[in-house]
């Protein structure tokens, strides 16, 4: 089993700021200019932003993480799926400069006794922050490892006080064409949508990630706060969340709407239950030349199966 609970391990060493990625932009700003759309000041004022690293976030060793060798910081922020900012994996560490993570509010609604709108800069500051290093698969057959920065969901849901008629929590991206250019397009239905049940949302391993690598999220991970569900497939760990609320029937999600036959609702990673077009049964570990074998719950299980007891998974894949 290749999980440890490692109280003592020592803090992953800080890799520098992805430079490329800034180099990106600023080749986007001085396009700009040339084609005068934009003031030349406004390179001098993206340089300094960028040039500014993302803000270092003190974290404690956390739980459930693995011992497995970490994906590079480079992969982790230049190898993304968020449709928001293009379908291609590249795009999104090109194109996320448009989204503004700052300030940021996340309202945590529905069938709770105390609903509240958080500033999430605020909202950093007052959590205990711990670090996790958790496997990330992709539905589409890769994977990743990778040292998150966040707390417990089940921190946050017990705060605003859960009714007793709640049991799914519904998350949605911020809707916003103008920081998010891939909405305009029919790619996806806009805004993102994804869910959980709320034992599932309530399990000590699902995390909410303000960063990674030690330092705030990246605008192409999800700045400034997204789900990680490790034992799910990537899709279900939605990004630049706005809203979280709890329901009482289980809330219609982008991916499962769009492809209910390929997406379900539940999407625990499962390598005896194929995608329709694909097998789930293997993976390549990014920056790995041979794939290797996906464990059921992608290796969560002694942690989340007790969830699906009775369930038949092949059904409710
Ligand atoms: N809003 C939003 N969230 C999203 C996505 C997206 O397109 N939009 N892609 C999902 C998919 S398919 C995966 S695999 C993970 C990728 O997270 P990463 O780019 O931080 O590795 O984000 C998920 N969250
Ligand atoms: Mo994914």
């Amino acid at each position: 089993m290749p999980i440890h609970i490692r109280p003592d391990y020592s803090l992953p060493e800080r890799e520098a700021t992805p430079e490329a990625l800034y180099l990106n932009r600023r080749e986007w700003l001085a396009g700009m200019i040339a084609a005068g759309l934009l003031p030349a000041s406004a390179l001098a004022t993206a340089v300094e932003a960028a040039a500014a690293p993302l803000a270092k976030l003190n974290a404690k060793p956390g739980p459930f993480s693995t011992d497995e060798e970490k994906t590079p910081l480079k992969a982790v922020t230049t190898y993304n799926n968020f449709y928001e900012f293009g379908t291609d994996k590249g795009d999104p560490a090109e194109n996320a400069h448009s989204l503004r993570p700052r300030p940021w509010t996340l309202a945590v609604e529905g069938l709770v006794d105390k609903p509240q709108r958080f500033d999430v800069d605020k909202l950093i500051k007052a959590m205990p922050l711990e670090e996790r290093i958790y496997r990330l698969r992709c539905v589409e057959g890769w994977s990743m490892v990778i040292p998150w920065v966040g707390f417990p969901l089940a921190s946050l849901l017990k705060a605003v006080e859960p009714q007793a008629g709640a049991r799914y929590v519904a998350f949605t991206t911020l809707h916003d064409p103008r920081q998010m250019p891939g909405q305009k397009g029919g790619v996806l239905q806009w805004p993102y949508r994804e869910g959980l049940r709320l034992d599932e949302a309530m399990h000590p391993l699902t995390l909410l990630a303000v960063g990674l690598y030690g330092r705030a999220l990246p605008n192409q991970n999800g700045a400034p706060i997204r789900l990680v569900v490790p034992w799910k497939y990537g899709f279900k760990s939605i990004k630049s969340i706005v809203s979280i609320r709890l329901t009482d029937k289980q809330p219609a999600t982008t991916w499962s709407t769009m492809a209910p036959r390929e997406y379900g609702f539940y999407a625990n990673v499962n390598p005896a239950v194929s995608h329709p077009r694909w097998s789930q049964a293997k993976e390549r570990r990014i920056g790995e030349f041979l794939r290797r074998d996906t464990l059921p719950f992608n290796g969560y299980g002694a942690q989340v199966a007790g969830l699906y007891k009775g369930m038949d998974l092949r059904r409710f894949y």
